[in-house]
Parts: C-alpha cells; structure tokens; sequence
C-alpha cells in the first residue's frame, strides 16, 4: 500500500509528486544591494526539489516591503534574473516552485526604507521590539498609515510582482498574509484603525488582501494562487483580532468564492504551540474547496495520518527543510533526521545553508 501522503496530488493547476512541502523560510543571503537571488539559493532549493512543492521564502514586492536585511526582492530585472536561477534548478530537478510575495507593512525601520522614510501601515502601529539593520540594532518605530492612493500602489506593486514571477519561471504565487505583516495589519481591528473603505468592517478590512490576491489571479490564474494564513498567531508581536473566527472565517469564504488554489494555514503559533483555539482550522477545510495546506510543528506520524485521515493535502515543513534537504525521502524511509542550527538561519553564507547532508552524500561521506 502506498501511503497517500508520498503520492502525486493537484495543487490547483500544479501537479505536485508528493504532499510534504517545503515551507517558506527567510534565509537572508540574497545578493547585497541588488537582493537578487543567486547561484548560491539556485543550489539550495535544487537540494530541495524532492519536496512536492516548495514555497520560496518571502520576497519584497516593492523595497518599502523589505523589513530585513538580505531578503531577496521580485521586482527589478537583477531579481527577476535570479529568480530565473532558482526556478530554473528546481524544474531540472523535477521539483516545482511558488514565490511568496510580502510586503512586511509595520515590521521595519527607517534604515531599511527607501529615502530612510517611515514604515508603511494601516495605522501608526509600532510593533515594537528590535530590527537588525546596516547601521546595527535598532528599536522599532510606528509606521505610517498608507493614503488611499499608496494602497493602490501597492496593489499595483503585487501584480507587478506577480508579473515578474511569471516571467521568472515560478509555477504560481503564495500571497503572504500570516505573520502579522502587511495584510494581516489591514486585517485585524487591533492594528487597523482606519475609518475609511478599508477600517472598520471585516469587509473593508480585509479588502487589501483580496485586492493582492486578485491581483494574482489576473496574472496566474486562480488554478496558480494560494495564500498563507495564520489566524491565531501572534507572530511578530502582532496583536490578535478580537474575533478571529468571523475575521478569518469571512476570508476563508471570499477565498472560496474565487476558487482559489490553496489556502496554507499555520496551525497555531508560527514555529511555536499548536495552540489553535480562536478559530476553528477543520470547519475551515470543509469551507474552502482548494487545497489545505498544514503547517506548523507536524511530526512523520501526524502528516501520514493527516493526509490519509482527509484532513488536510499537504503538510508543509520549515525547519526540517533546512537540515535535511531530502526530508521527504527521509520520512519516507523513516530514516534520521539531521538537527537544525538555529545560529545559520539568517546568513551570511552557504554554511547552514547548503552544506547539510542529504543520505545519498552521508552515505558516500
Ligand atoms: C523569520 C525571520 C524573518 C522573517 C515570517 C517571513 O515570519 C517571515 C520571517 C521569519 O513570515
């Protein structure tokens, strides 16, 4: 018996050869200046296109989206070069690929803004805490409400991206709406105070990121578009919605509408406790007729069982990804795990990068 989770499923339009995904994962070694990716994160995701389908890590639509240092953009010709890299060694390694479109809103820094100006927001929302920048740590300061006409330059700036994913070979876009970033500041009343077409209302609220995900579609097609969501997180010291059951429930349901591919959940606390009160992620599955993606702390048993039980597709892994490019061969075998250093997530270079052992070169080691 083959089991289901191992086994080839349609993603939308994308035909995937297995159901453990590779999670989107800030690795923070673009090339400085440009933050075009390279041949470096080429290697890397090749090393990593046995997963049935890899969520790139989270690209910059426009610089004002950038919130740290080295993340890789997806609007000028370098980036789209770079891309073009990425997706190109993925495809000749028989893996497929989405890039992850973000703009981080509130979770930035002068330093890191075009002209040094003030972040970008819903609201004067400061989400405090502390960013690394090239002139060192600094504390964060409250963003700066966006007008009405800078949100349709934004809206313009995610079908732009878009564009330019297509054009870079990606095989879709995941719309990054978890985390506490941009279009989950617009999202929740504790963040958005806004009393104009996009505050008050759910509706209103959550009118920027479906104008994002349209956006999408008007480029990829709904068949080629997902969205990462992660309901009750408070990621990035992001207050939670007073009501994230009726917020994220009408999300859910004007996603359906659209017919969308997949709706990526992070179940629970991102990278934390699967604490998932507040909002109900099954009654979501049974809503939502595109692809549920799992994510959030799955072991082996629980994504075999997940995927076989109906509950979800698909589990996508973060951290396991990073130490062990050939996790799904591995959970397939049941074979070891290599450990993650937490010290190389964030750069600067290829150690912790793309130096862990897949079995094949342990073997030959
Ligand atoms: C870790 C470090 C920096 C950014 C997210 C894109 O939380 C991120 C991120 C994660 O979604």
């Amino acid at each position: 018996m083959t089991t289901k989770l191992f086994s080839p499923a349609q993603i939308g339009e994308i035909a995937v050869r297995n159901r453990v995904f590779m999670a989107p994962l800030t690795r923070c070694r673009a090339t400085p200046g440009t933050l075009a990716p390279r041949a470096l994160n080429a290697t890397y995701y090749a090393q990593r296109a046995g997963a049935g389908l890899i969520v790139s890590e989270a690209t910059q639509i426009m610089p004002e989206g950038l919130g740290y240092m080295n993340t890789p953009g997806i609007y000028s010709p370098e980036q789209e070069a770079g891309w073009r890299l990425v997706t190109d060694a993925v495809h000749g390694a028989g893996g497929r690929i989405v890039a992850q479109l973000w703009h981080v809103g509130a979770v930035s820094h002068p330093d890191l803004q075009p002209g040094g100006a003030l972040p970008v927001s819903a609201s004067a929302f400061n989400p405090g805490g502390f960013v690394h920048t090239p002139q060192g740590r600094k504390e964060r300061v409250a963003a700066r409400p966006l007008t009405l006409d800078e949100i349709g330059a934004v809206v313009a700036a995610y079908r732009h991206a878009a564009q330019v994913a297509q054009r870079a070979g990606f095989d879709g876009v995941e719309i990054h709406g978890a985390n506490g970033y941009l279009l989950e500041q617009f999202l929740r009343d504790s963040i958005n105070k806004r009393t104009d077409a996009y505050g008050g209302p759910i509706a209103n609220r959550m009118k920027l990121m479906l104008q994002a995900v349209d956006a999408a579609i008007e480029v990829f097609g709904r068949g080629r578009v997902g969205i990462r969501l992660s309901p009750v997180s408070g990621a990035n010291t992001s207050p939670l919605d007073s009501n994230p059951q009726a917020t994220y429930g009408a999300v859910v349901d004007a996603l359906n509408e659209r017919r969308i591919a997949f709706i990526h959940f992070i179940e629970g606390l991102t990278g934390g406790e699967r604490k998932l009160d507040g909002f109900d992620f099954e009654r979501a599955r049974q809503r939502f007729s595109g692809a549920y993606i799992a994510n959030n702390k799955y072991t082996r048993e629980m994504a075999i069982d997940g995927v076989a039980a109906g509950r979800v597709d698909a589990v996508a892994f973060g951290v396991p990804f990073i130490s062990n490019p050939d996790l799904p061969r591995r959970l397939e075998l049941g074979a070891p795990l290599n450990a993650a250093n937490p010290a190389t997530f964030y750069g600067p270079d290829e150690v912790g990068y793309t130096d862990y052992p897949s079995l094949d070169t342990a073997q030959a080691a």
